[in-house]
């Protein structure tokens, strides 16, 4: 890439035509929203890169929209989308109803509860033009990469799932369960009319897909942060349903 290709253009966006449409889908995050929101848009505005930032709210009994459309209103509807559902419907379906609307040419896909730091989104960029990557995964486990506020049952689960995985599949990527990843728009279609499983097992079936499909992926290390406001719901049923997936995913692949 020419260096004239990256230069900001009179209104702070970049030349180079590329734009990201952040997922953020939301249930019960009304805490969290307008927080999440103000670093979107802080990180960008920073380093000039054209985005938009699609919520989408699954019913919320809380009022996360009322928020989001109060941050549409404050921010305009060029910056804030909402593509709200009636009723909670799941994150990967929550995934693919936003990617309806995305009018950028990369996605990135993160939870809106703060765990996962916009601060890492310039360096995903810088990441994917270094090696021209079709994915760029943040990672808890290699590098700077780390988890904060879990406990050590959680610690265990995480690791242990991850490991299990690393040797059952040989994904090519080091952070599976995570969820903090930038896509070209094409290649995650192309992902997510290919996976099958549900919940947990979702995130990690998109990388052992992309490796099925040649896809590229860069890691960019990032810490990783328990949720401060809200619910926690990672229970006894998740790692039940979590092992079932795994194993579903390692039969047919
Ligand atoms: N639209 C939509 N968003 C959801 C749904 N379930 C979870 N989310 C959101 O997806 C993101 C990740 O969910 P979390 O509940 O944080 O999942 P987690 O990080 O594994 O678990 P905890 O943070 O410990 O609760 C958050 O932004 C949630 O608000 C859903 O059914 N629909
Ligand atoms: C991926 O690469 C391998 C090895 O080069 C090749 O055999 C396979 O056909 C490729 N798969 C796809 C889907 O292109
Ligand atoms: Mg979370």
């Amino acid at each position: 890439m020419s260096g004239s290709a990256s230069r900001r253009s009179g209104k702070g966006e970049r030349r180079d035509g590329d734009k990201y449409s952040v997922l953020l889908p939301t249930y019960n995050e009304r805490e969290n929203l307008p927080l999440i929101v103000w670093l979107l848009v802080k990180y960008f505005g920073e380093s000039g890169y054209s985005f938009e930032i699609i919520i989408i709210d699954d019913g919320s009994p809380d009022g996360t929209l009322e928020v989001a459309e109060r941050l549409k209103d404050l921010y305009g509807s060029d910056r804030i989308v909402l593509r709200p559902r009636k009723e909670k419907l799941g994150l990967g379906t929550a995934y693919v109803h936003g990617m309806k609307h995305a009018t950028g040419n990369y996605i990135i896909i993160m939870d809106a509860d703060l765990s996962h730091h916009p601060k890492f989104i310039p360096e995903f960029i810088t990441k994917q033009k270094e090696g021209n990557f079709d994915i760029v995964s943040g990672t808890r486990y290699i590098g700077n990469g780390g988890v904060y506020g879990w406990d050590l049952k959680r610690k265990i689960i995480s690791r242990g799932a991850n490991f299990i995985t690393q040797v059952l599949l040989r994904p090519g990527a080091s952070d599976l369960t995570g969820s903090f990843r930038l896509y070209r728009k094409d290649v995650l279609q192309k992902l997510v009319d290919r996976c099958v499983s549900k919940g947990y097992v979702f995130q990690m079936e998109m990388i052992v897909r992309a490796r099925q499909l040649n896809y590229t992926i860069g890691e960019v290390p990032i810490s990783f942060v328990d949720r401060v406001y809200g619910e926690s719901k990672l229970g006894g049923n998740e790692i039940v349903s979590f092992l079932k997936g795994l194993w579903t995913l390692f039969k047919t692949t």
